[in-house]
């Protein structure tokens, strides 16, 4: 635009002088504008300049009027012919520039939306770009949340879980504290026992060792008798001698007279043969005490209280206790032979009980009574015991009685147990436990043969003379008998 201004300055510029200029010398200029390509050919200023110089106007001042006329009407027209073509020129280049400048204008338009397009799809491309990145860490953010709820829920699941966890142990805690208080309470109690017991068995040790420095004693005076007697020997063989004479003399007598009535009377005072207190009872012996019965299958002979009065006779006694002087903590061997005295306490013996009740059917019959005056009994119909290599396993059947409305002897089929033999059907030893000989089932609700408790120290006793559905489990009873008797007596 500026090279165009200055063409039409120096064009301006030719056409005052161009009057003068001859057309001989030109230069020709080109204008490159957009498309359109301007060639002007102009006369060369210098050589209008030498040409003017020679030029006879400005020196010859007075000169033909008419020539100078003419010259003048001549130059007056040259100038309004270049002053039109000037217009012209002017009017061309005005309207080519008004299509150059509204196509530079369009161009420009154009090329700047073209660029304000480009921009606005880079920003759209940007602005997706960064939607698609939002959306990525939107999702990854939502991924993100529901993993942590979801671990949030797990976390209270199992939080819920260790709670219950944690009551249900609470409880149990509880629970063993309970029982460890118990136990402990029970060990307790049973320490007590034992230094009780300790200390009647250190009296009793004491009164023991009495007794067998009297013995000892009264043992020196028989040998001494001993000794006297032996002296006394001939003597006796001559008494001995004598009463033989005196036997003679008495059965040369029988034979001449007899007495038949005074010979049943000495078979009566006899009873070796009788299997057990039903028989002697039968045989007119209706006084109760101790007679000699013959252990089933055998010769030998065994001593046996006979009780001749409760419920008609005629019972074998077993067992009985009613002043603690015997002890009944003894092993398998003593019960199965039988220990005691039959005038007072004593445990007939387990292979005695075990032959008679496979004779007969036997009825089973307990006496007992309290501290407090109190008697009751418990019967079974049927009653016996295996042998030994059973364990004289007890079967019993048919109960009734007074002492309890429920047997308390146990179970049907129990084995018997000692402290040396344990029998029973718990993990403990329930002899070496609560004492005696005893069909313990674990270990039961009865033992006839416990430790015996004196008057005013036999309650709160685990190990005492126990009949549970009589007196409960921790009473010790006064005195206790235990007897036999055929069912068909
Ligand atoms: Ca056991």
């Amino acid at each position: 635009h500026w090279e165009l201004k200055q063409v039409v300055e120096v064009l301006s510029l030719c056409l005052v002088m161009g009057t003068r200029c001859s057309a001989a010398v030109k230069r020709e200029y080109n204008i490159q504008h957009g498309q359109c390509s301007y060639t002007f050919l102009l006369p060369e200023p210098e050589n209008c300049q030498t040409q003017s110089s020679n030029y006879p106007v400005q020196k010859d001042g007075p000169m033909d009027q008419d020539e100078s006329a003419q010259r003048l009407e001549q130059l007056e027209m040259t100038m309004e012919n270049n002053t039109q073509w000037l217009l012209k020129l002017e009017n061309y280049i005005q309207d080519s520039m008004k299509q150059d400048i509204v196509q530079l204008q369009q161009t420009a338009v154009h090329n700047h939306t073209a660029t304000m397009i480009e921009i606005g799809t880079n920003l759209l491309s940007q602005t997706a770009e960064q939607t698609r990145k939002l959306t990525n860490v939107e999702a990854q953010v939502i991924h993100h949340t529901a993993r942590l709820e979801r671990r949030l829920l797990e976390n209270s699941l199992s939080t819920n879980k260790l709670e219950k966890q944690l009551i249900v142990q609470t409880n149990e805690i509880n629970k063993l504290k309970d029982k460890t208080s118990i136990l402990e309470k029970k060990l307790m109690d049973m320490e007590e026992q034992k230094q009780v017991d300790l200390k009647t068995l250190q009296d009793e040790k004491e009164q023991l060792e009495t007794l067998i420095l009297r013995q000892t004693a009264l043992i020196g005076e028989m040998e001494e008798q001993l000794l006297r007697v032996s002296s006394n020997n001939t003597f006796l063989q001559q008494q001995q001698q004598e009463l033989l004479d005196t036997v003679n003399g008495l059965i040369q007598t029988i034979s001449a007279g007899s007495v038949p009535e005074s010979k049943s009377v000495m078979m009566r005072d006899t009873p070796s043969t009788f299997l057990d207190c039903a028989a002697v009872f039968k045989s007119g012996n209706t006084q109760s005490g101790v007679y000699t019965l013959t252990l089933p299958n055998t010769t030998t002979e065994v001593k046996a209280f006979c009780d001749m009065e409760t419920d008609g006779g005629g019972w074998t006694v077993l067992q009985k206790r009613f002043d603690g002087t015997v002890d009944f903590n003894r092993t398998w061997q003593e019960y199965k032979k039988g220990f005691g005295e039959p005038s007072k306490e004593f445990w007939l013996g387990n292979e005695f009980i075990s032959r008679l009740t496979n004779q007969h059917s036997y009825k089973l019959r307990i006496e007992l009574s309290d501290w407090e005056g109190n008697s009751g009994f418990s019967q079974y119909d049927e009653f016996s015991l295996e042998s030994e290599a059973q364990n004289y396993r007890i079967h019993f059947k048919g109960y009734s009685g007074t002492a309890g409305k429920i047997s308390s002897i146990g179970q049907s089929g129990s084995d018997f147990s000692t402290k040396d033999a344990d029998n029973d059907k718990c993990v403990c030893k329930c002899s070496q436990l609560i004492t005696g000989g005893w069909w313990f089932d674990a270990c039961g609700p009865s033992n006839l043969n416990g430790i015996y408790y004196q008057q005013r120290q036999n309650s709160n006793r685990f190990n005492g003379i126990k009949w549970y559905y009589w007196k409960g489990s921790r009473y010790s009873l006064k005195s206790t008998a235990m007897m036999v008797r055929p069912a068909d007596f």
